[in-house]
């Protein structure tokens, strides 16, 4: 079933042009064609078998964009930037309310670093406790534009749930592939709620991918993978309210776990976006991070190469980010590369540490992949890579109780105790000791 848009003065938008084009050899394609990576530059592999087209990306004709109307565009969240969404007709935006997350300032976490201007994105207080709702509003609301029968994706979980919800709103049917054993609990808790028929793939996610790939081709059902560059319009929104939280002045440096590497490109995009428009002067330093057992961008960037080179045996306790050929990577090398960013990767226990930092420190609980950001940070500053008066913004992508099943496994666990109040007292006079855990300063 189709939603028809019932439209109010507020959903009609000024009319836009915008073009979508291909990265590598510049074809163009037309806003009804659904299309995600390019047909006009497919090659031929080693084995004789097609390799992909170059990926997508949306242009607009920013000349007649008004820089004035984005510093003063009223309302909240991922549509007060609609001057700069693909969306020319008047068109009624399926929406949860996502994006306009705070953006805290970290002195305590800052100050254990060593480092004195810290701020955190938190995107794991999105709707659906990530930051895949940025990508999936613009995303499917162009599939009812297109009039689809369904949605899908492979997911490493996030995507799924937030798909699930944005279908279950559009009234779409939605199927995802996900990883089997491979994901968080309340990630599939939230897909299955939702209503999403619900694959789980004997293979990881990047077999799902290459799998929904083609099943989307085949069965005219849209693709809602970051591949699909309508996702990347939303994502990019990051970079707008990071930006005008901060007084229109970019930071120094922005730094955020990297999977399919399709948050890193779009933000970047935000960013170039602001420049071009003349809102902004400069660019922050794009700077990636991967898991050790999943980071072919780290190594790429290390090694000084084009291409990445896919890892067939991704492994993190950041399942998240657990991906070894990330479809997205032409883009993230780029946006690495022309900012003067940097890529790095972190162990699982980096990873761990930065999770209860950030949650002890600044009361931020968040999931393993956006800790990512965090230890990046930590390691990069000891590396002496990142500058001590730098001003950094981590984003954190995905909530604490995406995965309340590691917090179990690296928490202390609850004292049971009788209902006696002397037992407690004694207990709570002496309550570090008591509970055998060190005190946080
Ligand atoms: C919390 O849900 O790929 O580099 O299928 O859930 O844009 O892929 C999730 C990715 C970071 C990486 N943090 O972002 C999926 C999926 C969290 C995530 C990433 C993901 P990209």
């Amino acid at each position: 079933m189709r939603i028809i848009p019932i439209l109010s003065a507020d959903d009609i938008f000024t009319m836009k042009d915008y073009e979508v084009k291909c990265i590598r050899c510049g074809a163009r394609y037309s806003k009804d064609d659904i299309v995600y990576t390019c047909r006009n530059c497919v090659t031929v592999g080693p084995r004789g078998e097609p390799v992909s087209g170059g990926l997508l990306d949306i242009l607009y004709d920013y000349s007649t964009i008004d820089p004035d109307r984005i510093i003063h565009a009223k309302g909240d969240g991922v549509w007060k930037y609609r001057d700069l969404l693909p969306f020319g007709e008047a068109i009624k935006p399926i929406t949860i309310q996502e994006g306009n997350t705070p953006l805290y300032r970290c002195d305590r976490l800052a100050k254990a670093l060593g480092i004195v201007d810290l701020w955190v994105k938190h995107e794991g207080l999105n709707p659906s406790g990530s930051f895949k709702d940025r990508g999936m509003t613009v995303g499917v609301t162009k599939a009812v534009e297109l009039g689809v029968k369904g949605v899908a994706c492979a997911s490493t979980g996030n995507t799924s749930a937030s798909l699930a919800i944005f279908a279950a709103k559009a009234a779409l049917p939605c199927y995802v592939l996900l990883p089997k054993g491979k994901v968080a609990l309340g990630k599939i808790a939230q897909a299955i709620m939702h209503g999403a028929k619900v694959f789980s793939l004997r293979g990881n996610f990047d077999d799902a991918l290459r799998v929904v790939r083609v099943l989307c081709e085949e069965e005219a059902i849209y693709l809602l993978n970051s591949v699909n560059p309508y996702r990347l319009e939303g994502q990019k929104t990051i970079a707008f309210e990071v930006t005008e939280k901060l007084g229109w002045v970019v930071p120094d440096r922005v730094i955020l776990p990297v999977g399919n590497a399709g948050n890193i490109s779009a933000i970047f995009k935000g960013f170039s976006e602001l420049r071009t428009l003349g809102i902004t002067t400069a660019m922050p330093r794009m700077t990636g991070i991967q898991a050790e057992g999943a980071q072919p961008i780290v190594r790429a960037l290390k090694a000084g190469k084009a291409e990445i080179t896919p890892e067939p045996k991704p492994e993190t306790i950041a399942s998240a980010i657990r991906i070894g050929n990330p479809v997205n990577a032409a883009k993230a090398l780029h946006a690495i590369r022309s900012s003067g960013g940097v890529a790095e990767s972190v162990t699982d226990e980096e990873i761990t540490e930065a999770q209860l930092l950030l949650a002890r420190l600044e009361g931020i609980g968040v999931e393993p992949a956006s800790a990512a950001s965090i230890a990046g940070l930590k390691k990069l500053v000891e590396l002496g890579e990142i500058e001590r008066d730098e001003r950094v913004v981590c984003v954190t992508t995905g909530h604490l109780l995406k995965d309340p099943e590691r917090v179990i496994q690296i928490c202390e666990p609850s004292i049971e105790v009788d209902a006696d109040v002397e037992v407690l007292r004694k207990m709570v006079r002496s309550p570090f000791e008591a509970m055998k855990c060190e005190p946080w300063t």
